[in-house]
């Protein structure tokens, strides 16, 4: 990352500080500028949710011919008609671009994280780029709603195949599928259902991955099953569909009860951290609801899956699927997945760092490039983060804690943000069209963005360095780094460190454009880099003092994992959760958006959600609740071999594009197959086993 042209030296800072001291602080927000025109290159085919899958018994059912050789006919399967639930998923051919598919081939990810076992639920990530998604399947879905029109936009069953609303709107049942079976063989029921909710997001000693909390389904929810294949939902608030979108993934995605339930603390005499650990990547066959299983695992080269023999899903002819029978997630970097999807020894990736975005262009501009590109709407965004705990969390020392202090500070937060030259930051990660200023909040462009409401305070070094001033942070020792007052941290340098992801060049490429801009303003702030899962648990632990990351769903959406918009619960919030006494000590305006968000999520209104929405935004960007830095689009990269890519498909909105493109309604014709699969024609052994079985 370049530095920043205005990086001055010790001394004109000291100047500085003195010729500002008297400046007038009293500059007030404006609105950001409209963003520079980007066209997503292609837009969805917009359907109804009926147009797209239904569940109904088929007359009959086929599965690939190798299958009935090798397994059924030998008698270590049963027949595909037995290993199906009474009405699967019916994938509606009228929606599959290119039709019915053709078995066979593999999709190669690449991805830039790491497997630490396969206990989703109870806190263990998977590498991320897809395979969580692969594996875990959950209540509802939401990923293809990109697809869906907005007068039918609600979450698509899934594991749930229908549920009805009580006359009160307090009582949600829902039908689970019936007669589908784990990858096993086990039986999927309410009692998976109920062990993920009752001894994952209820049990206070258990983090599910991707945040799952009570307050994720509203304060004062409860679940409980009816029967075999029926559960309950009782809400406080009177129709709150909003938790149908937290029931998609990251939120509830149940694993298998019936191994992972002896490994839990309440049945065992397991540590709540051998519970997590009990199922380490070396574990194969891990049993799952999703289309492949893992059955190879290679530390630092790669993760094989195969076709789950058990997959409760087929097309209208009654194939099971999955089509493709193999799946690979190379160990990698991310870096990596864009550069060996464009040079086709991979075959997908998200587009998401803005440094690749010329070579990837370039590259895929050949006609006979292996990939197609294909850029969406600006769903990717970044922020700065600030720990906003006054009492404890994290276990602040005393520097710490005078930073979050300062966090707390608006006056500060202005400052730090009219300190931010985000055109300078977008331009320096590519030039082009791509990068917006994102002034923090919900993303230009989005459903629910109000340019009116947004505050944006724009590049003023010298108002930012007034406001500092103001706050008595002077350098008292002259050695260019300004110092907390007498009585506050000893009086030290103004110290702060900031997380940032190093499996991403973007993330630390923006966190050093930040660490270089905090300089002449008289800040020391200190790069604490870390990889992805570390940064993640000092995130979740709140063991920072700034953060920059990459904004999650909610900001783009809105509907998607609301409840992360606003602090409504005590461990929910990126960057504010409760202190060591247990207690949320939120700001008045923190209160004003837990308030807003709960409102969102109580009314289902849409003139009133918009309004919800307008006041959400406005309180956020007026206090500066995150430091926005640059926002820009994704662009989806897949191997041109693959058939039944969903057009419009966007690597980011509601979920990621793994989930977005349905890939288990992706093929490949038979004669485009290039014999890329590691173990043809093997299928997943039973857990435990040693891989797979031919
Ligand atoms: C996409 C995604 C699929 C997590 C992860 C990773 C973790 C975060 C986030 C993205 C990766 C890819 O994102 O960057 O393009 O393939 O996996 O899950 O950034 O570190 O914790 O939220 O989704």
């Amino acid at each position: 990352m370049r530095k920043h042209p205005i990086a001055l030296t010790g001394a004109s800072l000291l100047m500085g500080i003195s010729a500002f001291a008297v400046y007038a602080q009293s500059v007030e927000p404006t609105t950001p500028p409209p963003p520079p025109e980007f066209a997503a290159q292609s837009e969805p085919n917009f359907v109804g949710i009926s147009d797209i899958f239904e569940f109904r018994a088929l007359d009959s059912y086929s599965e690939p011919a190798w299958i009935t050789e090798n397994f059924v006919n030998e008698g270590k399967l049963p027949p595909v008609e037995e290993r199906l639930p009474v009405e699967p998923m019916v994938y509606k051919t009228a929606n599959m671009p290119d039709g019915i598919g053709e078995y066979g081939d593999v999709m190669r990810h690449v991805i830039g994280g790491r497997p630490e076992g396969w206990n989703y639920i109870g806190g263990q990530s998977q590498g991320w780029g897809g395979i969580d998604i692969g594996m875990y399947e959950c209540l509802t879905r939401t990923g293809p709603l990109f697809m869906v029109r907005a007068d039918e936009l609600e979450p698509l069953p899934n594991l749930a195949k229908s549920w009805e609303w009580s006359e009160d709107g307090h009582e949600l049942t829902m039908h689970l599928i019936e007669g589908a079976k784990w990858s096993d063989g086990d039986p999927f029921d309410s009692e998976d259902i109920m062990f993920y909710w009752e001894d994952n997001v209820l049990d206070p000693n258990v983090s599910p991955l991707n945040g799952a909390t009570p307050q994720s389904f509203g304060e004062g929810t409860t679940l409980e099953a009816i029967d075999e294949y029926t559960i309950k939902w009782t809400f406080q608030e009177a129709f709150p569909t909003q938790y149908l979108y937290q029931m998609a993934y990251g939120t509830f995605c149940p694993g298998p009860s019936h191994i992972l339930k002896p490994e839990h603390p309440k049945y065992s005499d397991n540590t709540y951290e051998e519970y997590k650990n009990a199922f380490p990547p070396e574990y194969l066959n891990f049993p799952v609801m999703g289309a492949w299983v893992p059955v190879e695992y290679r530390p630092n080269d790669i993760i094989v899956l195969r076709r789950n023999p058990y997959y409760w899903k087929v097309d209208e002819e009654g194939n099971q699927l999955p089509y493709l029978d193999e799946m690979h997630y190379r160990l990698s970097t991310w870096a990596d997945r864009d550069v060996q999807a464009v040079a086709g020894s991979g075959d997908f990736s998200n587009l998401e760092q803005a440094e690749s975005y010329v070579e990837a262009l370039r590259r895929s501009a050949d006609d006979d490039a292996p990939a197609r590109l294909q850029f969406g709407a600006r769903t990717i965004g970044y922020a700065l983060q600030m720990n906003m705990s006054g009492n404890g969390w994290g276990d602040p020392d005393a520097r710490a804690q005078a930073v979050r202090e300062l966090n707390r500070n608006l006056d500060f937060r202005k400052a730090i943000t009219m300190a931010i030259d985000r055109q300078w930051l977008g331009d320096a990660l590519v030039r082009g069209p791509f990068t917006a200023i994102y002034p923090g909040g919900l993303y230009a462009g989005t459903a629910y963005y109000d340019a009116e409401s947004t505050a944006y305070y724009p590049y003023n070094f010298e108002e930012a360095q007034a406001l500092l001033d103001g706050l008595g942070l002077v350098d008292t020792d002259g050695n260019g780094v300004r110092n907390f007052p007498e009585g506050t941290a000893g009086g030290q340098d103004v110290e702060i460190t900031l997380l940032a992801n190093t499996d991403y060049a973007t993330d630390t490429n923006l966190a050093e454009g930040v660490i270089a801009m905090m300089e002449p303003l008289g800040l020391r702030v200190i790069a604490n880099f870390q990889s992805g899962n570390a940064r993640d648990d000092m995130q979740d632990s709140g063991q920072f003092d700034w953060s920059v990351m990459r904004q999650p769903a909610e900001y783009i959406s809105v509907v998607q994992n609301t409840v992360g918009l606003a602090p409504v619960g005590l461990r929910n919030h990126q960057f504010h959760r409760a202190g060591s006494d247990g207690t949320l000590d939120l700001l008045p305006f923190e209160e004003e958006l837990v308030d807003i968000v709960n409102a969102f999520v109580a009314t289902d209104d849409n003139a009133e959600r918009a309004e919800l929405m307008k006041e959400y935004q406005r309180i956020f960007t007026e206090n500066v609740y995150s430091v926005g830095l640059t926002q820009y689009p994704g662009a989806l990269i897949i191997n041109k071999r693959f058939a039944n890519i969903p057009a419009g498909a966007p690597i980011f909105m509601f979920n990621w594009a793994e989930d977005n493109i349905i890939r288990e309604r992706v093929y490949v014709p038979a004669e485009d197959q290039p014999g890329y699969e590691l173990h043809p024609q093997t299928l997943p052994d039973v857990p435990g086993g040693n891989g797979p079985v031919s």
